[in-house]
């Protein structure tokens, strides 16, 4: 069954310039984008999208770190896209959990700077593409 997923290349992704990499493998992976696009995350973009995440001790980070440049927004396509970006991405800290052949795995240290974002289920998919990319919502 096809599915739609959510994916920012987050700020650092765009500041290290690996936007070129990160989509070659997204393109790969077999994955089909749907929209692709530069932004820059307000505050109240930036709250909403991370909303699960308020009451965490590094929520404020976060923020700032998310809305401190342009980064890449994409919805992407395609079978089990949820969990296949999920997987081209690794784990959540880029040492610990992300393996080699990753993208965090390949290219991050930091568990805060870890260059992706991709939902997490489809209900976060759609919540998600509703705040970036709302034209294609519904
Ligand atoms: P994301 O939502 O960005 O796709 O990442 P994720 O599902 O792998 O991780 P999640 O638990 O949802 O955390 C969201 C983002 O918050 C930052 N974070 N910092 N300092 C910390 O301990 C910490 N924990 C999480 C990361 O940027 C993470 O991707
Ligand atoms: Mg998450």
């Amino acid at each position: 069954m096809t599915e739609r997923t959510l994916v920012l290349i987050k700020p650092d992704g765009v500041e290290r310039s690996l936007v070129g990499d990160i989509i070659s493998r997204i393109e790969r992976k077999g994955l089909t984008l749907v929209a692709l696009e530069l932004q820059t995350a307000s505050d109240e973009v930036a709250r909403g999208h991370y909303a699960e995440h308020a009451d965490k001790p590094f929520f404020g980070s976060l923020l700032e770190f998310i809305t401190s440049g342009p980064l890449v927004a994409a919805v992407l396509e395609g079978p089990r896209a949820i969990a296949a970006f999920r997987q081209i991405a690794g784990g959540t800290d880029p040492v610990e959990k992300a393996v080699p052949g990753t993208i965090r795995g390949d290219f991050a240290l930091n568990t805060q700077y870890n260059l992706v974002h991709g939902s997490d289920s489809p209900e976060s998919a759609e919540r998600e593409i509703g705040i970036w990319f709302p034209e294609l919502a519904g």
